[in-house]
């Protein structure tokens, strides 16, 4: 019997959205303050995925300069209808405390590759926001909404107002349909019509170790809500021996032969805690009961390390060549900025061919103009390297290699620029917002030629090495560093994304030095 390895989107993969189109299946996930905006992976068998597009890519779609860390692009939903992809999206500017600041979109395309519209603004009553599309024709925007009179426990329910694609608004009455269980913090709710049933999948308990999705059905799409006798449908709540942990958020597709499964977001946690990939996507199989409610096949309410594979046959994709050359015109998918798009203003693979140039801008703290290019840590095993041509003239010069959680947390390995001793390495690390220098004093190198960068990460140490031209072996730099607070459960706040590696640049005096990165490789190793 096939099975499916969990998970299946490893790496920082949350909040998965998922839809067939005939024989594709898609998985949309969240992006949050990470551009371009939305992930998008495809499979032909729900085993092998491989990404295929971000429709968000242009600042009137998206503009998150200035949002705060762990907010932007939450939660997607990916429907399809009569021919044309819907993405409804959340932009979420100021969370924490009682003031709530989130913009829910929509955007479609003809093909998942695009081209994607501009946005239709929707409302800014809460977040997760989901689209359904009824037998009727009609449409319904479906979304948590937060009581903005109730202070720190501010979920109110799951609320439907109808979406006239006429008029390209949202028309008609705001109703609450759900309010959820005792789980509470009911949220990210997706809509089926199935044998007569409208099904309401909704996520409770909040995104980690208690997490948890309900399900509820109603023969009226404007309830009541009954919900499942026997939820939740997913939990890995109070078993600490999972692989996947914090199992919830999520969404149902059937193959075309009718099975089911359920693909929904989980960590894997480092000391029994510290998820430093992040949310990662997991799919399990489900069956229906007599009674017509969604089980998981394996018949418990916990996620499994593996689940049966549908009877498809398999269709594998090329794997991901490990180093990029920097010799295409254009990133590869697996590239992510900040906030904003990468464009020419600060990145370019062709202002000297076949590098990546990065203009320096701002701090690794900045939530505004970042020079920094990254991809997901995929694997606890793992090696990355760069090649730069850097020539510091001021200690507020700086590029390198960096291991990026967000503006709190992140380790630099940098070549700088120091009054007495010329080019010098330096590693700075941040640790819950609190700046330290570890190498004190820099490492003087050579003064000119390329300098070669590379780290480590061995589960939850990251090791970091360097090298100049002239001598062929890595020479290691620093102490044995701790991933450790690099993880979504490290900080005093909730927060939803995950490790990143990549290459970045600073020049605080505003000239936007030029750093060049002749390749990045990323390699995933045997434990
Ligand atoms: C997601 C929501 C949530 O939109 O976390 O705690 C958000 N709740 O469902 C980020 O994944």
């Amino acid at each position: 019997m096939s099975m499916i390895q969990n998970p299946i989107l490893p790496g920082f993969h949350a909040d998965p959205s998922i839809v067939r189109v005939g024989e594709d299946f898609y998985i949309a996930t969240s992006t949050f303050e990470w551009f371009p905006g939305v992930r998008i992976h495809h499979s032909k068998d729900l085993k092998n995925w491989r990404f295929v597009s971000s429709p968000l890519t242009r600042t009137s779609q998206l503009d998150m300069k200035g949002n705060m860390n762990s907010g932007g692009v939450w939660a997607p939903c990916l429907t399809h209808h009569n021919g044309t992809f819907y993405l409804i999206y959340t932009d979420v500017k100021q969370w924490h405390g009682a003031y709530k600041d989130a913009h829910n979109y929509l955007v479609t395309a003809p093909a998942i590759e695009g081209p994607w519209s501009e946005p239709v603004y929707l409302n800014s009553s809460g977040f997760d926001p989901s689209l359904f599309h009824d037998e009727d024709g009609k449409k319904w925007l479906v979304n948590m909404i937060w009581d903005y009179r109730s202070g720190n426990h501010p979920f109110a329910g799951i609320i439907i107002q109808e979406f006239s694609e006429k008029e390209q608004k949202l028309i008609g009455p705001v109703q609450n349909i759900y309010e959820g269980t005792d789980i509470k913090l009911t949220e990210g709710p997706h809509i089926y019509k199935k044998d007569g049933w409208y099904y309401l999948l909704a996520a409770e308990g909040g995104t980690e170790y208690e997490h948890a999705e309900t399900a509820a059905r109603s023969r009226s799409l404007h309830g009541p809500y009954e919900t499942d006798p026997d939820y939740p449908l997913i939990s890995s709540r109070a078993n600490p021996a999972l692989t996947i942990q914090k199992a919830g958020h999520g969404s149902l597709v059937d193959t075309p032969a009718g099975e089911w499964y359920f693909v929904h977001l989980g960590g894997r946690p480092l000391q029994d805690k510290y998820c430093t990939l992040g949310r990662e996507t997991s799919i399990q199989k489900v069956e229906w009961t007599e009674g017509g409610w969604p089980r998981l096949a394996h018949g418990s309410h916990f996620p499994h390390a593996e689940t049966k594979a549908p009877d498809l046959p398999e269709h594998p994709f090329e794997p991901e060549e490990p180093k990029d050359d920097f010799d295409a015109e254009e990133l590869r998918g697996c590239w992510n900025s900040l906030r904003v798009p990468a464009d020419s203003s600060w990145c370019s693979l062709t202002d000297r061919p076949g590098w990546l140039r990065l203009y320096g801008r701002e701090s690794l703290s900045s939530v505004h103009h970042q020079s920094l290019i990254a991809r997901r840590q995929t694997s606890f095993y793992c090696s990355f390297e760069t090649k730069l041509d850097y020539e510091p003239e001021f200690f507020q010069h700086k590029a390198g290699l960096v291991v990026y959680y967000d503006t709190e947390d992140h380790v630099y390995l940098h070549v700088t620029h120091h009054e007495l001793k010329g080019r010098v390495l330096q590693i700075l690390r941040t640790v819950n917002g609190a700046y330290e220098e570890i190498l004190l004093p820099p490492v003087r190198i050579a003064q000119q030629g390329s300098i070669f960068l590379r780290g480590e990460i061995h589960e939850d140490t990251l090791h970091l090495f360097y090298r100049d031209e002239e001598t062929p072996q890595w020479q290691k730099i620093g102490p044995e560093l701790s991933t450790l607070h690099m993880s979504d459960d490290s900080a005093p706040e909730v927060r939803f994304t995950g490790t990143f590696v990549g290459m970045a640049s600073q020049d605080y005096s505003g000239t936007k030095k030029a750093a060049d990165f002749d390749y990045f490789m990323y390699e995933e190793k045997e434990r």
